[in-house]
């Protein structure tokens, strides 16, 4: 295990300046709602993917089996509160490279949000992820899929812009895509075909979205693993309030957050 999976202090530590996102990086993130680095953690993917199995394998850790609409009514493992319940996997909280994402995107005030660990054996139709927060409550989350993925296997797939969550763009595709079994007859193309970003990864890349982005997966029904480390602004629409309403979004730095 690399020195950078070892624990650290705590998410206020001072983070050094190597692991902050790029001026660029941070823009493509809040101009289109995501971004992918690729590598990021590939020096550190065999303890990660153990560590990941470690708590799918373990017959005494609670698992929940759900069959939910929003994944075609088929079969999805989920493990809430993941990585704080793996000895392996807890230190990532705290990782410079997580600590330098989460500063970049969200400054200094955020808040831990819990992560989740998952076995898809299924596709996710389109949403934006309010069922984990409200969407005026600003946050991201950073996803480690640990099987290498394209838009044939269930990569995931990202609508850019659709994060401007107050807008008619972002506020249209939230209605019509409420019902999977409509977006056929909105549209007259499968959910599938709609236009989006495939967002083609291997193990040991980081994918950030936005909780306001809409997103989904198709094609991907074999035991896809993800788990997902999510953090939100301290203080919810203060992220919001430094936007001008219908003004370009500014560039920045990761330190002019
Ligand atoms: O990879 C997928 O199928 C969807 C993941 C997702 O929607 C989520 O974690 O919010």
């Amino acid at each position: 295990m690399s020195e950078a999976l070892t624990t650290r202090p705590e998410n206020t530590a001072e983070v050094d300046s190597q692991y902050l996102l790029t001026p660029q990086q941070i823009h493509f993130y809040e101009t289109f709602g995501f971004l992918r680095i690729p590598g990021l953690f590939a020096n550190d993917i065999d303890d990660i993917v153990a560590g990941f199995e470690g708590m799918f394998g373990n017959e005494e850790q609670p698992v929940w089996e759900t069959k939910e609409a929003l994944h075609g009514d088929e079969k999805r493992l989920i493990i809430p509160g993941f990585i704080e319940q793996s000895p392996t996997l807890a230190p990532l909280q705290h990782d410079p490279r997580v600590v330098g994402v989460v500063k970049s995107i969200l400054g200094p005030d955020y808040i831990w949000s819990s992560s989740d660990g998952n076995l898809f054996y299924c596709e996710s139709y389109w949403h934006p992820d309010d069922y984990a927060a409200p969407l005026h409550h600003y946050h991201v989350k950073l996803s480690f899929y640990l099987d290498d993925l394209s838009g044939d296997n269930g990569a995931i797939r990202i609508i850019p812009g659709s994060h401007f969550h107050q807008q008619t763009f972002s506020r249209t595709l939230r209605k019509n895509f409420k019902d999977e079994s409509g977006v056929e007859e909105i549209y007259g193309m499968a959910s599938g075909d709609i236009p989006s970003i495939t967002v083609s990864s291997k193990p040991g890349d980081l994918i950030l979205w936005n909780f306001r982005t809409v997103h989904g997966s198709y094609n991907g029904g074999e035991r896809r693993r993800l788990f997902s480390l999510n953090f939100g602004e301290k203080v919810p629409g203060f992220h919001d309030g430094k936007q001008i309403p219908d003004k370009p979004v500014a560039r920045r730095s990761a330190l002019s957050s």
